[in-house]
């Protein structure tokens, strides 16, 4: 009943015996045609469509993201899960579709919801962690994002540690994001990231300074600095030669014009922070809450940075797939 479901989206489920998840991954056909050709594509998440943003930034931003990569001569493939069928190159109508939902219609999807929203054919938003599962099977190496989760601050009591890092440990997916939210401890993060053994570096960042996703300097250095979308390719080339089975993490300052002002934006941080634990919010709930209370404090400014940083990361991830792509061709 599934599979003729998925059928009926005019698509053809992909064939990957070694996953046997051919019964649940639908592949555009667009997507398809780019990877056996092996042109570059580029993976795109959608739980910051879902439950990152507000509408209709949302939605806005999903297409212009796309049209980003795009622009640098490679495929984009939104990753989202409709009526319990994945799928890799969401269309425009499923965009909205997803981005139009309610919430308490759409589940925000990491590696331990992928079961239940399967099988119970809901509709889900898919975090970094489920994009980067996805994005493997069907063989795409490399996935663009704004920023992704990390240790929360607290995090050392709470244990709230986002399943992104620990996928980012066990999946060979390289991910091109602006680093990790300063709503986030983002020393441990990075402490957790090298116990993981994922290979951390910053992007044309002189002094290997790892960015905080709102502003350029997270006062945190990496080991490893890319200058350019070569040297990018070029470890990335070395680390799949390598078959790691871990991840690479690639942080991309947020571009100079859009950097908001630190002091205002930790002030918000902070704020936020004390507001959710008063409300007593936890879990999965806990980034969609500080992102969306961040914006409010800051009247939208971290919404706008947000957008310019995504649009940034999917045209350098973009620039990284063709380079890619040139090389092993
Ligand atoms: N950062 C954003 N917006 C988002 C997210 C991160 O600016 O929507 C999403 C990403 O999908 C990321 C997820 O994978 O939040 C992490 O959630 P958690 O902290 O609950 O693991
Ligand atoms: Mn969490």
């Amino acid at each position: 009943m599934l599979l003729k479901k998925c059928f009926s989206h005019g698509t053809r489920v992909l064939r990957n015996r070694k996953f046997s998840t051919r019964q649940h991954i639908v592949v555009h056909p667009d997507v398809r045609h780019a990877l056996a050709q092996k042109h570059p594509v580029v993976a795109l998440e959608s739980t910051i469509i879902t439950h990152g943003m507000p509408v209709p930034e949302n939605v806005q931003t999903a297409l212009q993201v796309e049209q980003e990569v795009r622009n640098k001569g490679a495929i984009p493939a939104t990753i989202g899960i409709i009526d319990g069928c994945i799928k890799v190159g969401l269309t425009q109508e499923e965009l909205m579709e997803l981005a139009q939902k309610p919430r308490s219609e759409v589940i925000k999807c990491s590696r331990r919801d992928l079961p239940y929203v399967v099988a119970m054919q809901q509709s889900g938003g898919t975090t970094v962690a489920a994009t980067m599962i996805v994005a493997h099977r069907v063989g795409i190496p490399i996935f663009a994002t704004g920023g992704i989760g990390g240790v929360h601050r607290e995090g050392h009591i709470t244990l709230d540690v986002s399943a992104d890092l620990v996928e980012l440990g066990r999946t060979p997916v390289a991910v091109v994001c602006s680093g990790v939210k300063s709503i986030l401890d983002i020393p441990r993060t990075l402490e957790y990231l090298e116990t993981q053994g994922v290979c951390v570096a910053s992007y044309e960042s002189s002094g290997g300074v790892f960015p905080d996703f709102y502003t350029r300097d997270s006062g945190s250095k990496v080991p490893y600095n890319l200058p350019t979308a070569a040297h990018a390719a070029r470890l990335l080339r070395a680390w799949r030669q390598m078959e790691l089975q871990s991840g690479v993490l690639i942080g991309v300052p947020i571009p100079a014009e859009y950097a908001a002002n630190k002091s205002d934006i930790d002030a918000a941080i902070q704020a936020a922070n004390a507001e959710a634990q008063a409300q007593g919010i936890s879990g999965k709930e806990v980034t969609p809450f500080l992102l969306a209370h961040i914006s409010q404090l800051t009247q939208g400014r971290s919404l706008q940075a947000n957008i310019a940083l995504i649009r940034n990361n999917a045209a350098v991830a973009a620039q990284i797939a063709c380079e890619l792509a040139a090389g092993s061709r």
